[in-house]
């Protein structure tokens, strides 16, 4: 195949997730809270602002034939879930690696709409590693080179107390592998309000 066939052609295999986000506004006054801790740390890879969001289902790399009827269960999960009242608050990290910002509010409704996402998932045939849901937006990754700063940057960010609001759309979303030195990108493949 050329290269101009190439890139004409579909990708083969898509990585997907099913994902919340904050409004702007939640994510102005976090991006606002963390200014300082941007400064202090200009060495942790910050995820971009625009790609913030709670995993609800990781999905992993599938075939992109799998799409269609993810999109169809998907619709039908977010016509029978509510939306979900939510506040981002506080701070931690997983294996002083990543910096994630935490969440309140209905983190039970949040854990329901996980559920139901995951069962809809799996009966529409994907497979995937359902692995037990924390609730986080990652904020950050430490570099393979420079391991430091995270839980530094964790207890700068633990005082924070964002304002409510509500989780209104469920989103399928697709990135690439981040190979090289590319960033990683996300893009929504699709979105439906939560109208249940
Ligand atoms: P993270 O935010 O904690 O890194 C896209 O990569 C999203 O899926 C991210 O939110 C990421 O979680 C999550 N993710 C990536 N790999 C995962 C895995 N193996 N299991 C669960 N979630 C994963």
């Amino acid at each position: 195949m050329t290269e101009a066939a190439a890139d004409r052609e579909p990708p083969a295999t898509v990585r997907l997730f099913v994902a919340v986000a904050p409004p702007d506004e939640a994510k102005a006054e976090l991006e606002r809270a963390l200014a300082p801790t941007y400064e202090a740390h200009p060495r942790l890879r910050w995820n971009r602002i625009e790609d913030w969001h709670i995993t609800l289902a990781f999905l992993g790399e599938l075939p992109s034939g799998v799409v269609p009827g993810l999109r169809t269960a998907l619709e039908a999960v977010a016509a029978t879930q509510a939306a979900v009242a939510l506040e981002l608050s506080g701070s931690g990290h997983f294996d002083d690696r990543v910096l994630w910002c935490g969440l309140r509010g209905d983190v039970t409704g949040l854990h329901r709409l996980a559920s139901a996402t995951r069962a809809a998932v799996a009966a529409s045939g994907v497979r995937f590693d359902d692995r037990p849901l924390s609730p986080h937006l990652t904020l950050a990754r430490a570099r393979r080179d420079n391991p430091d700063g995270v839980p530094q940057a964790a207890a700068e960010l633990s005082g924070f107390a964002g304002r409510p609001w509500r989780a209104e759309r469920l989103h399928l979303v697709g990135s690439n592998f981040a190979r090289g030195p590319e960033p990683i990108r996300y893009r929504d493949v699709a979105s439906w309000p939560l109208t249940g």
